[in-house]
């Protein structure tokens, strides 16, 4: 099991993750990637992940679970919204990123959540929940927290692969990304298909102000990920999560379920 590592540098990273701030100090073996990985590139238009192989033959197959909406922001929005996040303080968080939390306050390990001093989602995010139920997919989606976060070149930004957790954010995780392109990467560890050795991986391509839903096999099977190398620019991105079935109707919480989307959907947030 690795060491816990304390940084002594200004930065949020914990144990295993890293930025360019503090990662000079970290031993290699934290740092060692698996270096037998399949690269697919997803297309959103046949809903496929596909390659070329050195032989000139295609490999593909169906990527279910990702919906991908261009242009969901327009470029004034964009401006607009990004101004208006950059009057908050940003906190520093782990991997370089920084971040901003409209949400219920969350203990994750222990299966805990309260109100703590949640405000509900911001303002400027009444008219992005409205528009983004217009896609099929999120014609019932109630977001009960948006966390946005904020990657830089100059600090190494980066997510690790991960799943989120499913036992308070429900089927959909909605992204909106903004200020540049960049890859969200998918994987699974031990491959799948004709590939049952080494890692498989999946690049979806996010254009900058596009909108991506993440559900069924790419919410609870794939990993995803940022990696550093994708991120150019700056770029912000605001993820919104919805509540799981135990804290709707019928469910065994659904009174504190009800009182957070209460709370989120008055859109009278301020960051915690
Ligand atoms: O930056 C992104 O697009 C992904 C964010 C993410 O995976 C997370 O907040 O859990």
């Amino acid at each position: 099991m690795a060491a816990e590592y304390i940084p002594s540098f200004n930065c949020g990273c914990k144990g295993i993750r890293t930025c360019l701030r503090c990662e000079a100090q970290k031993s290699k073996h934290l740092l060692q990637e698996n270096d037998q990985i399949h690269y697919f590139t997803y297309d959103p238009l046949s809903k496929t992940a596909v390659r070329e192989e050195e032989t000139g033959a295609r490999q593909s197959f169906v990527f279910p679970g990702i919906f991908l909406w261009e242009n969901f922001v327009s470029e004034d929005e964009e401006r607009e919204l990004t101004a208006r996040m950059d009057q908050d303080v940003w906190k520093e968080s782990q991997s370089g990123r920084r971040k901003q939390d409209f949400g219920p306050k969350v203990n994750f390990k222990k299966q805990r959540v309260r109100v703590g001093g949640f405000t509900g989602l911001p303002a400027i995010s009444r008219l992005l929940v409205d528009r983004m139920s217009k896609a099929p997919q999120l014609a019932s989606f109630k977001p009960v927290e948006q966390c946005n976060l904020d990657y830089d070149p100059v600090r190494g930004s980066a997510i690790d692969p991960h799943l989120d957790d499913s036992w308070l954010w429900g089927e959909h995780l909605v992204t909106i990304n903004l200020l540049s392109d960049t890859v969200l990467t998918m994987s699974l560890d031990q491959g799948c298909g004709g590939m049952d050795h080494g890692e498989v991986r999946v690049a979806v391509h996010l254009p900058r102000r596009s909108l991506v839903v993440l559900y069924g096999e790419a919410r609870h099977r794939w990993k995803h990920a940022i990696h550093r190398k994708d991120i150019h620019g700056r770029r912000v991105c605001s993820t919104f999560r919805e509540l799981s079935a135990e804290f709707l109707q019928g469910g065994e919480q659904e009174k504190l379920g009800s009182e957070l989307l209460d709370i989120a959907l008055s859109f009278k947030g301020a960051p915690l």
